[in-house]
């Protein structure tokens, strides 16, 4: 039986009172309530504040290059197709550097789930405008005010056809950890984008302003199984934010196409040394 307290408790680098709390007690319970143990689960990560998550917890982490936690998923997913796969990364990490990444991984749909912390600013390095920072917002660098279009992440993935498509909010643990355990549940590409306030460079959207204006499109009998009324909730945001899951179908996943996985997990397979040796051999 797994419980919270083999995931240990770490000291953190975090400020007090930061959201990434609230996401890490979330996705902790999550695995605990799938019944997943620390040696079943990996959390690759980039950069960032949201990026250190997976060093206070006990699991298997792959710590890498900024905007670059999907690929090292991906790659583990397929070589243990049995882990437990969590991708960690903060929106500046996953919407702008690793943007690209993003996209490819959602059109190859790997069943893994990708948590992104989104406190609309570059948290670590002190508080620059990140790709989702609302327009206006005046930050150190962007002293007039921040003028380029927000991306809107659960647009973008629904655009892809993401198979599990859903927005959380760090102040609403229990919310968020039932929305870990769908997706992590859910066979296949899911985003979870969590409302997550810094409190210390985001002055704008902090626990109060996101409380003020998140609602739970479960409690509005809302269905998420149409792509286009999906694409619509996504666009809201403003007076009225949802919380939930806005998009989610099942479709093949990466791992099904590969043919190689159906004899088995990629790391219980012997290498073919021979024919690795004729290869090398072709281009003495
Ligand atoms: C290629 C590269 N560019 C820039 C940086 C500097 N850098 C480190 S963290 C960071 C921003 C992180 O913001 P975000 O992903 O939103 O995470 P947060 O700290 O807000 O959780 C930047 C720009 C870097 N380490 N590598
Ligand atoms: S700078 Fe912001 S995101 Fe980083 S730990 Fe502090 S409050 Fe959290
Ligand atoms: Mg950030």
């Amino acid at each position: 039986m797994v419980s919270i307290e083999d995931y240990g408790e770490f000291d953190t680098e975090w400020c007090p009172g930061c959201g990434n709390f609230g996401i890490l007690k979330a996705i902790k319970q999550a695995l605990v309530d799938i019944g997943r143990a620390p040696h079943e689960v990996l959390i690759a990560s980039g950069i960032g504040q949201a990026a250190k998550l997976p060093h206070y917890m006990n699991c298997n982490l792959f710590n890498g290059l900024h905007g670059r936690s999907l690929p090292p998923a991906t790659g583990a997913k397929i070589a243990n197709h049995e882990l437990t796969v969590l991708a960690v990364t903060g929106d500046g990490d996953c919407y702008g550097e690793g943007g690209n990444h993003l996209i490819h991984a959602i059109r190859r749909n790997p069943d893994i789930t990708l948590i992104v912390h989104d406190n609309q600013i570059y948290g670590l390095t002190k508080g620059q405008a990140s790709p989702t920072t609302e327009i206006g917002m005046r930050t150190k660098i962007q002293t007039h005010g921040v003028f380029n279009m927000p991306l809107n992440p659960l647009a973008l993935a629904i655009s892809l056809d993401c198979s599990f498509v859903s927005r959380g909010f760090a102040g609403d643990v229990p919310h968020l950890t039932e929305l870990i355990t769908r997706a992590i549940r859910h066979r296949g590409f899911s985003l979870i984008d969590v409302l997550q306030p810094c409190v210390s460079f985001n002055k704008l959207n902090t626990f109060a302003w996101y409380s003020e204006r998140v609602y739970k499109l479960e409690e509005e009998g809302y269905t998420p199984n149409d792509r286009v009324k999906a694409f619509e909730k996504s666009l809201e945001w403003g007076d009225r934010i949802p919380l939930g899951v806005l998009y989610m179908h099942e479709k093949p996943t990466f791992e099904d196409h590969l043919e190689v996985l159906h004899s088995g997990m990629l790391i219980a397979h012997k290498p073919k040394t021979e024919l690795v040796n004729e290869l090398i051999d072709g281009y003495i």
